[in-house]
């Protein structure tokens, strides 16, 4: 059932499971200090500046944006100002700046996506999203829409790689009495400004994540849509089939969020953290980052040779085709 309400910020942890559990999200205030805002802010805010300088910068959500498709591939290009776009984004924070690394491992962390994920879970994606005055509604969506649904024994399914962003409408309106699906990601929202509708506070449809249904790509209008309003240092963490979006930034001023995305270790990570780290930055990774970033071999997977290897080496030790010396 959607609902049309939110969960008040709490301190309580208990209260934020509890809201976890019933609308999908939960807002927990102060988790940054001020200290820790300006710090994260101002990495945030330098390394968004030399990627635009240096011509690396993603932008999206502008109105007038058009996506290119060429030979069926979306073009690179049309994901800049000058093609219209207006959102930054920052990928792989992992590798920019130490405030990042810590949001990985923070405590915090392991209690609220813990409670959804249970112990062990992996980073999916480390991202910044910058919404800029002028930028649109991103659009409902779900972070695991390529979760395959419930269905009946010996029946018609989609095939799992064939499901796509958009959308089948036996997502948007399951047989619910195949059940649904659990949650395998959850999503954390490190606010470094204050949010407000103003300027684009995440849109979240509380409840949705228990409705085993994916929002409408082509018409949200109908949907009660809450954008919570919080100060910044407060954590927002949300179920990952919680239907949200970047709202629209109508104010004056950025919105600075932090999206730390984490599923379980038998999923593929969005950005693909064990090739992408900066290898300079491994001996200082504290084993627990490591395990996050998913090196940590689960239950077999993601070995490389011996499923009794605990971790795998940046550098792993890489057995090629052999001959025996006694021939
Ligand atoms: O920026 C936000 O508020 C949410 C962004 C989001 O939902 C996404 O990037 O998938």
């Amino acid at each position: 059932m959607l609902l049309n309400s939110s969960p008040s910020p709490t301190k309580d942890l208990e209260q934020a499971k509890l809201d976890l559990t019933k609308y999908g999200f939960c807002l927990v205030p102060e988790v940054l200090n001020p200290q820790e805002i300006e710090l994260a802010k101002k990495r945030l805010l330098e390394q968004a500046e030399a990627e635009e300088e240096l011509g690396l910068s993603f932008r999206d959500g502008g109105a007038e944006q058009e996506i290119k498709i060429t030979d069926g591939r979306v073009d690179k290009a049309s994901f800049s100002t000058s093609n219209g776009g207006v959102n930054q984004r920052l990928w792989m924070l992992a590798n920019k700046g130490q405030c990042f690394r810590d949001m990985v491992t923070h405590p915090l962390v392991d209690d609220l996506v813990g409670h959804v994920l249970g112990e062990d879970f992996i980073l999916s994606t480390h991202s910044a999203n910058i919404a800029k005055p002028g930028g649109v509604r991103m659009g409902l969506h779900t972070d695991q829409w390529w979760m395959p649904q419930p269905v009946k024994a010996g029946e018609d399914y989609i095939k799992p790689s064939e499901i796509s962003r958009s959308a089948a409408s036996s997502f948007i309106e399951p047989n619910l009495s195949l059940g649904i699906s659990p949650p395998v990601v959850a999503n954390c929202m490190w606010m470094l400004s204050n949010f407000s509708s103003a300027n684009g506070s995440t849109e979240v449809v509380a409840g949705s994540h228990l409705t085993g249904a994916h929002p409408n790509q082509e018409d949200q209008s109908t949907y009660p849509i809450i954008q919570p309003e919080a100060e910044a240092g407060t954590l927002m963490v949300f179920d990952g089939r919680l239907w949200h979006g970047t709202g629209a930034n109508t104010g004056n001023s950025d919105r600075l969020g932090v999206l730390t995305t984490f599923c379980s270790p038998q999923f593929r990570q969005q950005e693909n953290q064990t090739l992408g780290l900066d290898r300079d930055l491994w001996d200082e990774c504290s084993e627990k980052l490591k395990t996050r970033l998913g090196f940590k071999v689960w239950n077999a997977y993601g070995r490389i040779e011996s499923s009794m290897d605990y971790l795998i080496d940046i550098e792993p030790k890489r057995i090629k085709e052999l001959k025996p010396n006694k021939k």
